[in-house]
C-alpha cells in the first residue's frame, strides 16, 4: 500500500484544498493529513476560524482522506514519515523546496497551488460584503 502524507491548517475548507487532497490521494492508496493544531497555528502566525477538532472532523469527511493526525511542530515530519511508513510527501507549490530534506526518507512532491482561492481571500471577501 502506497502511503501519502500532507500537512496544513485546512481552515474554511475550500476547492483549492480539495484539489490538493484529490491529487495527493491520486499519488497513492492511502492519504494521511497532518492538520495543524490551534497551538501550532500560532507558531505559523495563523488563527483559524474552526477549531482543531472541527477542522479534523471536516477533513475526516473528505473522501480522499484516510487518516488525520495532528501537526504540532515543524520538526515532526521525519518522524511522521518514518513512523507511518510514508512513501510520498506532498505539499502545494507555495512550499516549493522547503521540505526537500525529506527526500532522504520518501518522495517529495510539490503540486501547483490552485489559483483564485484561499482562506484569507474568503475572509477578505466576506469582510467586504459586510462593509457594503
Ligand atoms: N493549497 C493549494 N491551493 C490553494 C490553497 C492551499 O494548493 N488555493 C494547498 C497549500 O499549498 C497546502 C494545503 O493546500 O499544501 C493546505 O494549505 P493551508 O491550510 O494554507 O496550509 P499551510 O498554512 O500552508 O500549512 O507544515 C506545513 C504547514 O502546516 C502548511
Amino acid at each position: 500500500m502506497k502511503k501519502v502524507i500532507t500537512y496544513g491548517t485546512f481552515d474554511l475548507l475550500h476547492w483549492g484544498h480539495v484539489n490538493l487532497l484529490r491529487r495527493a490521494k491520486e499519488m497513492g492508496d492511502y492519504l494521511i493529513v497532518a492538520i495543524s493544531s490551534d497551538e501550532f497555528n500560532k507558531l505559523k502566525d495563523k488563527k483559524s476560524y474552526h477549531s482543531f477538532e472541527n477542522r479534523k472532523m471536516i477533513l475526516e469527511a473528505i473522501r480522499y482522506v484516510d487518516e488525520v493526525i495532528a501537526e504540532e511542530s515543524w520538526d515532526q515530519k521525519v518522524h511522521d514519515v518514518v513512523d507511518h511508513n510514508v512513501d510520498v510527501f506532498v505539499m502545494g507549490s507555495d512550499w516549493e523546496g522547503k521540505f526537500d530534506f525529506l527526500k532522504d526518507h520518501c518522495e517529495v512532491v510539490y503540486l501547483p497551488r490552485t489559483v483564485g482561492i484561499s482562506t484569507s481571500k474568503i475572509k477578505d471577501d466576506l469582510l467586504e460584503v459586510d462593509n457594503g
